[in-house]
C-alpha cells in the first residue's frame, strides 16, 4: 500500500499543507492501491509564487540552456520506461500496448520540442518593426487522468521552450504516474521553481490557478464542462487559455474503401485507451449499401479483441479508470437501448469472468441516428455507434452535425477523394487511411471542442507575447 505525501514546489519535495486524503483504487480489481494526500489553496499558492520568482530568471534563458534541459528531461525518462508502463497500467488500467505507446509519443515529444527550438524565429521582422516574441509567462497545467504523464510531458516541454515555468495539477487519480514523472524532473536537476506539481482536487488547487493574477496563462485539457468554467474564470484576470476538450468523433468510410483495413482502423479508434480518449472515432458512417458487410466484418474482427487484464501485452481494452467512469458508461449503452438503437455486439454488464474490475463489453450499436444522445454525446467508453448515409454530401453533414469537432477519420481507396472529404470537416485533425500521431501539426478543436491548439508552432505561440518594436522612419 502506497502513501503519496509530497508535493513538488521549487525543486523540493514538500508536505501540503492540506491534511485530506484520496484513496487509489486499481481499475482492474477495485482493490486499494493507496492513497495521496491532497495539496489545498496555499500549496498551490506557494507553487505560483516559486513559478513566479523562477520566471524572472528562465524567461531570459538561451535556447541552448532550454535544450539542455529538454534532453536531460528526456533521459532521465528512458532510464525508467518499465515504471512508466508499469505504473500507467496498474493505476489507470491502460493496456499495455497502449501504454508502450504512449511512452514513445512522450520521448518523441522532447524530441520535436527541441527541433522546436533549433528551428523557430523568437526574433521576426513584421513590415517595418521587430517583433519579438517572448515567453507570456507563469503557465497552469491542468490535465484529466487518460494519459496523464502524456499531458505533463507535451505541455511542460512546450513551456521550456517558450521560456515559460509552470504550475501542474494532474488528476488526483494519477498520483502515482504523476510521483513518477516528478522523480524525473528531479533527477534532471532543473532550475529550481521553473515546474511545480500540486496534487489536488479541481475545485480546490484547479480553481486557484484558474483565479490567481500570477498565473498568465491555462493550458487545459479535459471536459467541455470543466474547460467552460475555467475560461469563466481566467476573463478575470485575462488569462490567456488553450483548450482541449471532448469529441464525438466521426469515422467516414467511403464507398470505396476497402473495408478489410478500414473496419479493424474504426475499431482501433472507436476502442483506443479503453474508449477513454477525447479523439475516439465514436460515430461511424457506413454507407447504406454497404451496412451488412460491415456488420458480418465487425463480428469477425471484433470477436479477435481480447477485453481483460490490461498488464497481459494482447488485451485490446482494459477497465474504465474508476466505477464512477464504468456507472456513467452503462448509463449510456441503457439510452442507447432506450432510444431504439440495437445491439451488434456488447450490452449492459461486465464481461464473463471479469466481474471485480470496472470492465465494460465493448459495445457498438446499429440504427443510430445522429439526433439520438449516444451520437451527441461524448460517453467516454467503448461505445461505437454505426450510422448510415446515401450520398458523400450527407456524410460529410451527418459529420459535421455536432457541437465537437476535434478530430475525424476518413478511409477511401482514393487519398484524393479522401482529402476533399476531409477538407470539408470541422475538425481540428483528421486522420486519412489511417491514425497516427505528429507532434509538429497542431492538435486542438473546432466548435466546442475547446480553444487553441497545442504542438508545433501553433501551440508554442500560445505560451508567447508578441511584442513589436516600432519607430518612425
Ligand atoms: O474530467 P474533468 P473528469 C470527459 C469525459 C469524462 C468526463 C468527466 O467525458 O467522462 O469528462 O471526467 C480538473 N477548476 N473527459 O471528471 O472534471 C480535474 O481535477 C479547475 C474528456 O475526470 O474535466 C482534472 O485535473 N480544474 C477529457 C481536470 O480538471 C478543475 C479527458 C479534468 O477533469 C475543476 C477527461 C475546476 N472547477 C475527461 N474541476 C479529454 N478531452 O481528453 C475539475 N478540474
Amino acid at each position: 500500500m502506497k502513501t503519496i505525501d509530497k508535493i513538488y514546489i521549487n525543486g523540493e519535495f514538500v508536505t501540503p499543507k492540506g491534511t485530506e486524503y484520496f484513496n487509489l483504487i486499481s481499475p482492474t480489481t477495485n482493490e486499494k492501491l493507496g492513497k495521496v494526500r491532497l495539496g489545498n489553496t496555499e500549496d498551490t499558492q506557494n507553487a505560483i509564487e516559486a513559478a513566479k520568482n523562477a520566471f524572472k530568471t528562465f524567461s531570459k534563458t538561451t535556447a541552448s540552456e532550454r535544450i539542455q534541459h529538454l534532453k536531460n528531461i528526456k533521459s532521465s525518462i528512458e532510464k525508467r520506461k518499465t515504471d512508466f508502463v508499469n505504473i500507467m497500467v496498474e493505476e489507470y488500467g491502460g493496456t499495455f500496448q497502449f501504454a508502450s505507446v504512449s511512452y514513445e509519443y512522450m520521448l518523441k515529444g522532447f524530441d520535436s520540442a527541441i527541433n522546436l527550438l533549433n528551428s523557430y524565429d523568437f526574433i521576426k521582422t513584421m513590415g517595418q518593426s521587430e517583433v519579438q516574441m517572448t515567453p507570456i509567462g507563469v503557465v497552469g497545467i491542468i490535465i484529466p487522468w487518460n494519459s496523464s504523464n502524456g499531458f505533463i510531458s507535451s505541455k511542460l516541454a512546450t513551456a521550456i521552450v517558450a521560456g515559460c515555468t509552470t504550475v501542474i495539477k494532474p488528476s488526483e487519480m494519477s498520483a502515482q504516474q504523476t510521483q513518477l514523472m516528478i522523480k524525473c524532473l528531479h533527477d534532471a536537476q532543473l532550475p529550481k521553481g521553473i515546474v511545480n506539481i500540486v496534487n489536488g482536487l479541481g475545485e480546490v488547487v484547479g480553481a486557484e490557478i484558474s483565479r490567481n493574477p500570477d498565473i498568465a496563462k491555462i493550458s487545459f485539457t479535459g471536459s467541455t464542462n470543466v474547460g467552460k468554467i475555467i475560461a469563466k474564470e481566467a476573463v478575470n484576470t485575462m488569462k490567456r487559455v488553450t483548450l482541449e476538450l471532448g469529441g464525438k468523433s466521426p469515422n467516414i468510410i467511403l464507398d470505396d474503401a476497402d473495408l478489410s483495413k478500414a473496419i479493424p482502423l474504426a475499431l482501433g479508434a472507436a476502442f483506443m485507451n479503453n474508449g477513454q480518449a477525447c479523439i475516439a472515432g465514436t460515430r461511424l458512417l457506413i454507407p447504406e449499401d454497404r451496412l451488412d458487410e460491415v456488420k458480418l466484418l465487425i463480428k469477425e474482427t471484433a470477436s479477435n479483441f481480447i477485453v481483460g487484464d490490461p498488464k497481459n501485452p494482447n488485451t485490446a481494452v482494459g477497465p474504465m479508470v474508476s466505477e464512477k467512469q464504468y456507472n456513467r458508461v452503462q448509463d449510456y449503452i441503457q439510452i442507447g437501448i432506450n432510444e431504439g438503437a440495437e445491439i451488434l455486439i456488447g450490452g449492459l454488464g461486465k464481461p464473463e469472468g471479469l466481474e471485480n474490475g470496472n470492465f465494460v463489453k465493448p459495445t457498438i450499436f446499429t440504427n443510430v441516428n445522429n439526433q439520438m444522445r449516444i451520437a451527441k454525446e461524448e460517453i467516454f467508453g467503448p461505445v461505437l455507434s454505426i450510422i448510415t448515409y446515401k450520398t458523400e454530401e450527407e456524410a460529410i453533414e451527418i459529420a459535421n452535425d455536432t457541437t465537437y469537432g476535434l478530430q475525424a477519420y476518413v478511409s477511401s481507396s482514393d487519398s484524393k477523394r479522401a482529402y476533399n472529404v476531409a477538407s470539408q470537416i470541422n475538425a481540428g485533425r483528421v486522420q486519412v487511411n489511417g491514425i497516427s500521431h505528429d507532434p509538429m501539426a497542431p492538435f486542438g478543436g473546432f466548435k466546442q471542442s475547446g480553444i487553441g491548439r497545442e504542438f508545433g508552432t501553433i501551440g508554442l505561440e500560445a505560451y508567447l507575447e508578441p511584442r513589436a518594436l516600432i519607430q518612425p522612419k
